[in-house]
């Protein structure tokens, strides 16, 4: 039953989705803010990961008078199971996300590209180097052809570690060997972790995990980094871009494309259709000013990175946008695309089209989307967009007049040029800042939001104060887009709200003190971004001894747990906004927040708030230092007053 109303304020951070929750009330229209109240009083045997269902003896739920299921496995086996089958969740998504691309990328080897190329070859003879594929004086394609078999073995191997694993430093290969979690192929490591947890398999609970952080080693260094690869080749490396954030990207005049999901094929070609001529003057003859291309989520940070397409909103945002009565199509493709979208649609004008054979929903209309003849295709889904204008009704149109400025568009070899300069484009600038104290250490912020707490709220509020103890931010997915909202991925946010250092260093380089690195996949680039500055020198020979902290803090999807479980099996600490489901077992919660600590150098912490978070991260970042041994310039350089004051919290 509820209990009190939570006040529309009390939901989310920012004004524009406050002004659309208050439509969404007055129109009675159902969001997942208001199916969370009526899903508030959660089963504790779920959030407890002591329910099983694995097999039809039961579902089994472990108490304390019925301490076992019915073959027997107790809370440990239990809880262990149900998470590992969460990091293959996780691991799966992101994954075969990768094998799409590399499968396009083998199509366009081929000569069977169609609508898609090779867009960065400097990307893609770079990639063929590190896996020491032969590229000088060959054709680009006859490289590609090469990179894409590789990259397919790379799901297929049976018997063969990863390749990818060798882009990691050597040492941290050796902690990996030596805890026997080297992964080997992508496709194997789901399987196998799905038979390990099936009835009556695996039931050493410390068997188990390990077997977690292996399968989630095989998403970070294998199914992401090779999607992050394979895209930059496909669609560019993306470089420093100016674009804006929120639903007032949205045009009154115009007609509005949401584009909503992960997978960038369909959203690339619709940001070139988009600018198509002919189109153009189709929307003007049908009453528009012209067509307005925004993403919702991971596609928006992908075509955001790339093209400077505005971003719309966050995954809690995408009822939202289409509740401004002026969203005349959202094109969704795979993951965190609500179920709920064509319920809240009815009440609009607003077509939902899916474009994935693999995600439909009844009540969207499925379209399939010609790879073959892609720009056609693309065309075609705008213009129907176009002739939907016709039907938006004035009177249910509100758009919340916020828009903010960013820049996005920091990959690893941006932040490298942009440290280094074109001619010795190099990490070195950035391990000096954080050896002399400038920077005290970077802080990766990733996932989601979700409504059980307020959008966007302890994101936000972490990032400041991070930003204020000069600790550097890395962004992605969902996070990213908190802080473009936010106003911090502009260059000026280092001097409005950075600690001194961090402040000198940003306005030395010219870059905003929060880096948006793109999407969830591409927090694959946060594992190249600490393994340059291990290369670089200066910061230890492993990621567990640079002062490096990841956080999750408003997560929410299976991913995020692949994501933070192979932080923490590379040696990254990751802060959790709020616990796993695996409070059910003291052992499975020593293990992930203790125990892990010995294995891998990092661990796991849970801390509900951003005011305990951030003493915690300020912690662990000032234990790295005192352990590299460079603890004392910190005393000496860094903390002026601000920061001293911060530091007492
Ligand atoms: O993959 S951050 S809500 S959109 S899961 Fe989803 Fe989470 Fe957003 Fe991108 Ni990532
Ligand atoms: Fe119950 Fe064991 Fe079957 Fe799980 S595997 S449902 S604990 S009998």
């Amino acid at each position: 039953m509820l209990k009190k109303e939570i006040e529309t304020q009390d939901r989310v951070w920012d004004t524009a989705s406050l002004e659309l929750l208050e439509k969404a009330k007055t129109e009675s229209i159902e969001t997942c803010f208001t199916r969370m109240d009526t899903q508030r009083n959660q089963c504790k045997f779920g959030s407890g990961g002591l329910c099983c269902r694995i097999c039809h003896m039961g579902p089994c739920k472990i108490t304390s008078r019925s301490p076992r299921g019915v073959c027997g496995a107790n809370a440990d086996t239990i809880v262990a199971r149900n998470f590992l089958r969460e990091v293959v969740g996780g691991t799966a998504a992101h994954s075969d996300h990768g094998r799409h691309l590399v499968l396009r990328l083998k199509k366009v080897a081929e000569g069977n590209g169609n609508g898609y190329k090779i867009k960065d070859e400097r990307a893609l003879r770079y990639a063929a180097n590190l896996y020491k594929i032969e590229e000088s004086g060959r054709q680009k394609e006859n490289v590609a052809n090469d990179l894409a078999d590789l990259f397919l073995e790379e799901f297929s191997n049976q018997e063969e570690e990863l390749k990818t694993l060798a882009l990691a430093p050597l040492k941290q290969l050796s902690i990996w060997k030596n805890n026997n979690i080297l992964p080997l192929g992508i496709d194997r490591m789901v399987v196998e972790s799905m038979h390990r947890t099936t009835m009556g398999v695996d039931h050493d609970y410390r068997n188990i995990l390990l077997q977690g952080f292996r399968t989630a080693l095989a998403d970070g260094w294998g199914g992401s980094r090779i999607a992050t690869i394979v895209s930059d080749i496909l669609f560019g490396s993306p470089s420093p871009i100016r674009s804006q954030s929120n639903l007032g990207v949205l045009g009154e005049k115009t007609v509005n494309v949401l584009v909503h999901g992960h997978e960038p094929e369909v959203s690339e070609i619709l940001a070139i259709a988009v600018k198509n001529p002919k189109l153009l003057d189709y929307a003007r003859k049908s009453g528009a000013e012209g067509i307005t291309l925004a993403g919702i989520c991971c596609t928006a940070n992908e075509i955001l990175m790339r093209h400077g397409i505005p971003v719309a909103g966050s995954f809690l945002q995408q009822e939202l946008a289409i509740i401004t009565g002026a969203v005349e199509l959202m094109i969704v493709d795979v993951q965190c695309c609500m179920p709920s979208l064509p319920e809240v649609a009815s009440a609009y004008h607003t077509e939902i089209i899916s474009t994935t054979e693999i995600a439909k929903t009844i009540g969207v209309t499925q379209y399939s989307f010609d790879s073959e003849n892609a720009l056609e295709s693309a065309i075609s889904l705008l213009k129907r967009a176009i002739d939907n204008f016709k039907n938006r009704d004035p009177k249910k149109v509100v758009i919340p007049p916020v828009s903010t400025p960013l820049i996005a568009g920091f990959s690893v070899d941006a932040i490298k040029y942009m440290l280094g300069g074109s001619f010795r484009a190099s990490f070195r600038p950035l391990n000096d800042a954080i050896m002399q104290g400038r920077i005290k250490g970077v802080v990766g912020i990733v996932g989601c939001n979700n409504p059980k707490s307020k959008l966007d709220d302890y994101i936000n509020s972490l990032t400041l104060k991070l930003i204020k103890q000069n600790i550097l931010v890395l962004k992605t997915g969902c996070a990213a887009i908190a802080s473009a909202k936010e106003g911090m991925l502009r260059p000026e946010a280092a001097l409005e709200h950075a600690g001194k250092g961090l402040r000198e260093v940003c306005e030395a380089v010219g870059i905003p003190p929060v880096l948006h690195m793109g999407s969830c996949v591409d927090n694959s680039r946060l594992l190249e971004a600490a393994t340059e500055i291990v290369l670089e020198g200066g910061l230890g020979d492993d990621m567990s001894q640079i002062p490096a902290v990841g956080v999750a803090p408003e997560w929410m999807s299976e991913k995020a747990i692949a994501i933070s479980c192979y932080f923490v099996a590379s040696g990254i600490d990751v802060i959790l906004g709020h616990p796993f489901h695996i409070s059910g077992s003291e052992k499975v919660t020593q293990f992930l927040n203790k125990d892990t600590a010995k294995l891998f150098g990092a661990s796991f912490h849970v801390y509900e708030d951003p005011d305990t978070a951030i003493v915690k991260i300020v912690e662990l970042l000032n234990k790295a230092r005192k352990r590299l041994g460079i603890d004392k310039k910190v005393e000496r350089k860094l903390f002026d007053m601000h920061d001293r004051r911060e530091l007492d919290v």
